[in-house]
């Protein structure tokens, strides 16, 4: 399994928290903000440089407050651009994130990426998964740590009490999309792309959003204990997640015939070899 941690200073991210950010905001992401990446699909992961300054990769401060109801494509100033995640092979990769307190409640990210497949097989089916922990250690998030793909308000989410009754915010807004896949199954926790194909050599774009909630006595009991971040003085200042990718290749039906193929002509070879 490849390893390739990212640095980050945490000194630094909190400088930025106490310098840049003001203290109404929700949870954060902050600028350089991912811990590692790491996974057997791995082959390059690169972001979108929005500053312009490639020693601070990862995402852009928080521009827009709150779990917003963004219903354009474009209109959440809050985004992580991943330039291009790349797989070598058709197995996860995994992103981790580091979010930072802020204020009770969520804060709505959309992310924009291009995935591009150079595993030598093509794929029919791709999945986006929120969790912790990477590699062996990665567990879904559930449904009550209210980290999710846009659903807030939905699918048995918490929220906070007087939302459902003004039916606000509506979720799943902006709309997930995906440049090869007709299909998506928008699940709380997990997005499953299908119906398409992203041959080998080729890529694919997504977009969508997920709310980040803060880590607090809401939630606390629902996200591990080793992914809190803790200050000096032991006091909760944040979390990691993880976003895990991974790809699902599908055959050839001209493949499993080409195999079926060479299979009866090694039993025509044998059979002429009997004789
Ligand atoms: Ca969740
Ligand atoms: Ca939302
Ligand atoms: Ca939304």
């Amino acid at each position: 399994m490849q390893f390739r941690p990212i640095a980050i200073a945490l000194g630094t991210a909190l400088t930025v928290l106490g310098g840049a950010i003001e203290p109404s905001v929700a949870a954060i992401l902050v600028r350089g903000g991912v811990t590692q990446i790491i996974g057997p699909g791995l082959g390059a992961v690169e972001f979108t440089p929005e500053s312009g300054d490639p020693s601070q990769p990862g995402v852009d401060p928080v521009r827009d407050i709150g779990n917003n109801d963004f219903s354009g494509p474009d209109e959440n100033q809050n985004q992580v651009g991943l330039e291009l995640v790349r797989f070598d092979a058709v197995a996860p990769i995994d992103i981790e994130f580091v979010a930072f307190n802020v204020w009770e409640g969520g804060t709505e990210y959309l992310f924009k990426e291009t995935v591009l497949n150079n595993t030598g097989l093509n794929w029919g089916k791709f999945s986006i998964q929120l969790g912790f922990g990477t590699g062996r250690n990665f567990i879904q998030s559930g449904l009550r740590d209210r980290l999710d793909f846009d659903t807030f308000n939905a699918l048995g989410q918490v929220f906070p009490f007087g939302l459902e009754l003004a039916g606000l915010p509506l979720e799943k807004t902006p709309t997930p999309t995906s440049t090869a896949f007709a299909q998506l199954d928008h699940q709380a926790n997990i997005l499953q792309w299908q119906n398409g194909k992203v041959r080998q050599g080729q890529s694919v774009d997504f977009t969508f959003s997920l709310d980040l909630p803060n880590l607090s006595a809401l939630n606390q009991k629902e996200i591990p204990q080793a992914n809190w971040l803790l200050d000096d003085q032991g006091q909760i200042v944040g979390y990691k997640f993880t976003l895990r990718q991974s790809p699902h290749a599908v055959p050839e039906p001209s493949a499993v015939l080409g195999l079926i193929g060479i299979g009866l002509l090694s039993v025509g070879r044998i059979r002429k070899q009997k004789h």
